[in-house]
């Protein structure tokens, strides 16, 4: 029994040593259900604004990641803190053509990342939507998000288009190489 009871809890430890959480944030219609769903079908599917959440794992080179998609309209903001437990990376996603929401991105970003639950938690932001002409660069956002003045989080920048796909596994790799450092 007592093997038994050995081999269950060894068993549960691979599992939450191999199964790493992230969610995916950002405000209404940036392209985070866009990404997720790039991410677990290699596809692009027709969204509709995200009530609550989606879930998905995705799984790269034998790393399974378990991300969770949560809505961002303001009325659902608040509750992103009941998804942080456990949280290893967040994922930022931009809309790099709305100038007038960043400041709304930046607002959030930091509250987020003082949070006692996100302390160990990797940060990846995704500059979505680049195929759009006279869109934000990635060096207009780290600016506007005043990037060089988070110390306390390994972070990330990446340019992408989640329609296409193009920048995503970029972003996906840092993620890894931040778990291989470990
Ligand atoms: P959200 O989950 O963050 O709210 P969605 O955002 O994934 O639902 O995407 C919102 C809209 O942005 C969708 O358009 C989606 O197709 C579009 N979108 C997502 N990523 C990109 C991108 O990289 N480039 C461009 N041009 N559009 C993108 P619709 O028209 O379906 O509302
Ligand atoms: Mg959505």
């Amino acid at each position: 029994m007592r093997c038994v009871l050995k081999l269950l809890s060894l068993f549960c430890l691979f599992l939450s040593v191999s199964e790493h959480k992230v969610i995916i944030v950002g405000l209404d219609n940036a392209g985070k259900t866009t990404i997720l769903y790039q991410f677990s079908m290699n596809e692009v599917v027709h969204t509709s604004p995200t009530i609550g959440s989606n879930v998905e794992e995705i799984v790269v080179n034998n790393t399974h990641f378990l991300m969770w998609d949560i809505g961002g309209q303001e009325s659902l903001r608040s509750s992103w803190n009941t998804y942080y437990t456990n949280t290893e990376f967040v994922i930022v996603v931009v809309d790099s053509t709305d100038r007038e929401r960043i400041s709304v991105t930046r607002e959030e970003l930091y509250r987020m990342l003082a949070h006692e639950d996100l302390k160990k938690a990797g940060l990846l932001i995704f500059a979505n939507k680049q195929d759009v002409k006279g869109c934000m660069t990635v060096a207009e956002i780290s600016q506007s998000l005043q990037l060089t003045s988070v110390k306390d989080h390994q972070w990330h920048i990446q340019a992408c288009c989640a329609l296409t796909g193009e920048g995503l596994c970029q972003g996906l790799e840092w993620m890894m190489s931040r778990l291989r450092v470990r």
